[in-house]
């Protein structure tokens, strides 16, 4: 059997359940086959202080977890820079918030060689290599231009925009380029894969073969969709912690003659948090039985504060918040619970079975692994409802949601009301298939087809 090589922008520990369901299920994955994970060790080297590219190497049962540091400059432009300023908006039809500032290109084409540098040499001839996400596009061709001729495959987690948003990129001639490098490259829903084909035809002038293959400078390469699920069954194990109970049975005391509602992201903008507290307040406005009663729980964990988009986003949320609260609260009620911190993993099942609906309303994702988890996490006699933006990639397999508009702020107050009344018979009929759909296609069946589908690429020829 082929030995795995993932390469993320950073690399979990597969021994700790708390590092969460990708890293579990790559974990998996490469504690089968034997493996290799690579990627930035966390650390920064400052200005002056040496160790720059520094390799570091451990031991996790048959797996081998090797982490490089990054100097400030190759941190700021690569990392805070030309991804998360860059592609990160770009990707999430964000233009407006897109920043291709000086030498973050530069930066990021860089930290991309090094990566290539320092993993060729620990590569075998027979290796699988799995390259993960946006900050690593360009890996492939540099890993190709050092001699690598192994089976190389490419996953994107956040959404591929339409050819108009790509083609205002600079510089996204040679990005679509990079992906030729790749064997095959998975995207999240058909909607990215259909955005990323016409691309490639129209503005790369790629040929579109059978099987959601395309040829293109001298080389050919498949993408699809593989959309990303849970691990249901270790997320299902988390609800049975001590910790997990705990919040469950406090929050269903707290709230046993209340509504709880739950809402649970990073706070970032693409999660369209603002719009959902006032679709929450639309809902207090026109529907007077909800006051004294709806509660909306909303963690919204820290996340690269040092970008000022993330900055903004959280003064807007936290005003907001304090203004909803200040207007419709009681002494003994506030409709919401904001909460800027990371919640320990073990406590999320509890807080999402004691919620009678979850608010996943993106305004753009890429999938949103949230929805799937509160589903799993419900009880099948007594289910809560998922209200689920359209926009996010888990729409296009979770159609029994109550799907909204996010951008439709009376819309999606009227679906929230509708989720909180809906009868227990509409609620078991689509939690049974939404449950059923995210165990069929969990991260394992993910993980499966994503390398069975690499493993029947062609051999690689280089570029
Ligand atoms: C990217 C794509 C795609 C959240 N708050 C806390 C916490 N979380 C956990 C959730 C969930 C994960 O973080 C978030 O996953 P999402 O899928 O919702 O979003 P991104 O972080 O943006 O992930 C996304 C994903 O990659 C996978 O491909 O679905 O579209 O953007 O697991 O539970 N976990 C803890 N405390 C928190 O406060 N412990």
């Amino acid at each position: 059997m082929s030995r795995l090589v993932v390469i993320s922008n950073r690399v979990g520990d597969p021994r700790k359940v708390a590092a969460g369901g990708l890293a579990v299920a790559l974990g998996d994955a490469l504690a089968t086959s034997g493996g290799l994970w690579f990627g930035w060790s966390g650390k920064i080297v400052e200005d002056g202080a040496t160790g720059e590219g520094e390799l570091h190497q451990q031991r996790a049962g048959n797996v081998e977890l090797v982490t490089i540091d990054l100097s400030r400059e190759d941190h700021d432009t690569y990392y805070t820079g030309y991804s998360n300023q860059a592609l990160w908006p770009a990707f999430h039809y964000r233009l407006d918030l897109a920043d291709f500032g000086s030498g973050f290109f530069a930066g990021y084409q860089r930290v991309n060689r090094l990566f290539a540098r320092k993993l060729a040499p620990l590569l075998r001839d027979d290796d699988v290599i799995w390259v993960h996400d946006y900050h690593l596009i360009p890996l492939a061709s540099e890993l190709r231009s050092l001699g690598c001729r192994q089976r190389i495959g490419f996953f994107l987690h956040i959404p591929l925009p339409p050819p108009p948003i790509l083609a205002a990129i600079p510089g996204h001639e040679w990005l679509m380029r990079s992906f030729f490098a790749y064997d095959l490259v998975g995207l999240q829903t058909n909607e990215d894969a259909d955005h990323f084909g016409r691309f490639l035809v129209g503005e790369a002038h790629a040929e579109r073969l059978a099987d959601g293959r395309f040829s293109a400078y001298g080389r050919t390469m498949r993408a699809q969709a593989f959309p990303i699920g849970i691990d249901v069954d270790e997320f299902q194990g988390l609800a049975e912690s001590p910790e997990s109970r705990e919040t469950e049975t406090t929050l269903k005391q707290q709230y046993a003659h209340r509504r709880l509602l739950v809402g649970i992201d990073r706070l970032d903008y693409s999660k369209g948090l603002p719009r959902r507290l006032r679709a929450f307040r639309e809902l207090l406005a026109n529907y007077p039985e909800t006051r004294n009663s709806a509660t909306l729980i909303q963690v919204a964990s820290p996340t690269r504060e040092s970008v000022d988009a993330y900055a903004d986003i959280r003064h807007e949320l936290e005003s907001l918040a304090g203004e909803i609260n200040g207007a419709y609260g009681e002494l003994d009620w506030m409709p919401i619970r904001y909460m800027h911190r990371t919640w320990a993993r073990k406590r999320l099942p509890g807080l999402y079975r004691a919620a009678k609906v979850a608010l996943v309303t993106p305004l753009r994702d890429g999938m949103n692994l949230v929805a799937k988890e509160y589903v799993a996490m419900q009880d099948e006699t007594d289910p809560g409802v998922l209200v689920l933006s359209r926009f996010a990639g888990a729409a296009e397999q979770m159609r029994e949601a109550l799907l909204v508009n996010p951008y439709d702020i009376p819309a999606t107050a009227q679906t929230i009301q509708r989720a909180l009344q809906m009868p227990l018979a509409e609620r078991r009929e689509r939690h049974a298939v939404l449950l059923k759909r995210i165990r069929e296609y969990d991260v394992h069946a993910w993980r499966k087809d994503f390398l069975g589908v690499l493993a029947e690429t062609a051999e690689a020829a280089p570029v």
